[in-house]
């Protein structure tokens, strides 16, 4: 059983950007420049937009947070949207999920100039993708396929199972999976699906991404599958100097022995998602798509 190391992959992604972004700015080139806005004080979006913003550091791009209270309105945030659209110096940024429930996602989402969408949610780039053409790809979904690549592990013919439908993760993952070049058979699982644990147990690949904390048993598990776990719950504890702990959406301890890889949560997924996001803002600089 091989625990998949997602801190090594992204380190060694991050040094090939850096590379690619010195040698941009040797030529005169402006850096790459990601925005990232941030509504209300959810301690997780905090979390996960510092390591963004960390990571543009150390790969050399330029970066800003724009913070916004909890009490923005839709008119607001959109028309911070707008001027990001319209501000030439910023060449792709995100809007971090969730946002305040009197905010519509939905407008959100559409609102961003698929151009300048470096997390894939416009339905113009979900569309792109869907039909193979070139898009942002969403960075989770992404993030999982460089673990598969960087791991070698054989997708061709492979049963995989997903575990979630959400726009982020779940759907858009099983779409690429079966893409050409991937080549999996898969199914989508949901919270409706009937028989999930016979489903799950015939999948030689599982991406767990549902948001229940240790969802996935042993008991789940055919014997040397491969684990992808994208899930990341805070729960108090008192066993650590934080008083919380991350929880994954499969019971570690439990499937890890029956895997031949698996990923742990933290240092999984997470770190990927991030390095993907730094892929497409790089290909946004460079208007590798657009
Ligand atoms: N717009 N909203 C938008 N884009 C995204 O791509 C995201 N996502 C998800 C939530 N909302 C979003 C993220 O950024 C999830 N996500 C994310 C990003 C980073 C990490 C986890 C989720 C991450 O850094 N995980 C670390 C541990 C972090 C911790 O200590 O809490 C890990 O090792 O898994």
């Amino acid at each position: 059983m091989t625990i998949i190391d997602g801190k090594e992959v992204a380190a060694a992604l991050r040094k090939e950007i850096s590379v690619e972004v010195a040698s941009m700015v040797a030529d005169g080139k402006p850096a790459p420049h990601l925005v990232a806005i941030l509504v209300g004080d959810d301690g997780a979006s905090q979390t996960y937009v510092g390591h963004k913003e960390k990571c543009c550091n150390e790969v050399g791009f330029d970066s800003t947070i724009i913070r916004l209270p909890e009490s923005t309105t839709e008119e607001e945030l959109l028309a911070e949207i707008i001027k990001l659209n319209e501000d030439d110096t910023v060449d792709g940024f995100i809007v971090q999920l969730p946002i305040p429930k009197h905010i519509s996602e939905q407008k959100v989402i559409e609102a961003i100039d698929p151009k300048k969408d470096v997390d894939g949610f416009h339905p113009v780039n979900s569309g792109r993708m869907i039909s193979s053409l070139p898009s942002y790809l969403p960075a989770t979904p992404d993030g999982i396929l460089s673990l598969l690549k960087y791991y070698k592990i054989e997708t061709s013919g492979k049963h995989c199972v997903v575990l979630g439908r959400s726009n982020i993760v779940g759907r858009p993952m099983a779409n690429l999976l079966s893409q050409k070049g991937w080549d999996c058979t898969v199914t989508i699982c949901h919270s409706r699906t009937k028989n999930l644990k016979e489903m799950v147990s015939s999948a030689d690949i599982v991406v767990a991404a549902i948001g229940i904390s240790e969802f996935v048993t042993g008991d789940m598990i055919k014997p040397g599958a491969v684990v992808i776990d994208v899930g990341i719950t805070r729960v108090k504890s008192d066993k650590t100097k934080s008083g919380w702990k991350l929880l994954g959406d499969v019971k570690f301890d439990e499937v890890a022995p029956k895997c031949s890889f698996i990923t742990p949560v933290p240092g999984g997924v997470g770190p990927m998602t991030i390095i993907s996001l730094m892929k497409n803002t790089l290909k946004a600089a460079k208007k590798e798509i657009y």
